[in-house]
């Protein structure tokens, strides 16, 4: 197997042996965000089609998890830090319903990384809890994430939630259940301020840059 095939295999066979050398290795060739987007996010994609057809069961998917989390804190250092003043104070969560956090705590590194500072609320976070969250930490951006269809329609409930306690900061939404069109017809005309939806964690931070710009 090639190297980019095996850093796949480690994600869908949700295994740790040899990972790490094999890591090293990558990051002759690529940056850390390439690793991570390209042949680790290939894995993960693999093990979410073999998830659908019942060839996996949930144990393992939460394996595969454990080697993608263990991939991204190893990647961690290796990824470029932006020497800035704080550009701005992100709020992140992941909706009610939701435990998927591995994209989140991807924006999370990345936006802290590049000048802003992060309060990082979670899973399954209740649009209660954010309000108070928001009143609390006077964030600049809210960061909402969410992979299950339903996150979608958690999404909107909560903009509505948002709006009623009088609340218009910028959202900026992401996740694989989401799409531009469904932030933009659904999401958004339910709120006062802007609604912005991150296609990546890379997109999460351009927007925000342009945001607190
Ligand atoms: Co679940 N899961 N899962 N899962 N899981 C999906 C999402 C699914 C598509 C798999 C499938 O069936 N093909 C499916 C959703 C179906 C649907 O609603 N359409 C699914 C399901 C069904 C479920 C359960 C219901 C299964 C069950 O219990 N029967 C259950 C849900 C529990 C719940 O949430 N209430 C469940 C549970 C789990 C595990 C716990 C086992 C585990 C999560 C572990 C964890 O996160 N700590 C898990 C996993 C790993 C997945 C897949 C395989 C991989 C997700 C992932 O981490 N990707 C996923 C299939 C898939 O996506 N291919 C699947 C890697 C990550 C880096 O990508 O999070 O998309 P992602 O983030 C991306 C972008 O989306 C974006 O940036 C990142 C890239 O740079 N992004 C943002 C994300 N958030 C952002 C926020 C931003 C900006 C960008 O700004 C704020």
């Amino acid at each position: 197997l090639s190297l980019e095939e095996r850093l796949a295999r480690y994600v869908v066979e949700g295994t740790k042996d040899g990972l790490f050398e094999d890591l090293d290795e990558a990051l002759k060739k690529y940056t850390p965000l390439d690793i991570i987007n390209g042949p680790l996010m290939a894995g993960m994609d693999e093990v979410g089609r073999l998830f659908n057809d019942n060839q996996l069961i949930v144990a393992e998917v939460l394996q595969s998890a454990e080697v993608m989390k263990a991939s991204v804190a190893y990647l961690e250092p290796h990824m470029d830090k932006a020497e800035t003043h704080t550009k701005g104070k992100v709020l992140l969560a992941t909706v009610k319903g939701d435990v998927h956090d591995i994209g989140k705590n991807l924006v999370e590194i990345i936006l802290s990384n590049n000048g802003y500072e992060v309060v990082n609320l979670g899973i399954k976070v209740q649009p209660e809890t954010l309000i108070e969250a928001v009143r609390k930490e006077k964030p600049d951006i809210i960061g909402l994430s969410g992979l299950l269809v339903k996150s979608a329609q958690q999404m909107v409930i909560t903009a509505q939630d948002l709006k009623a306690a009088k609340i218009d900061l910028p959202i900026l939404v992401g996740g694989a259940a989401l799409t531009r069109k469904f932030t933009e017809t659904r999401i958004a005309p339910e709120y006062d301020g802007l609604v912005l939806y991150a296609k990546d964690a890379m997109n999460g931070l351009e927007l925000a840059n342009r945001l607190v710009n």
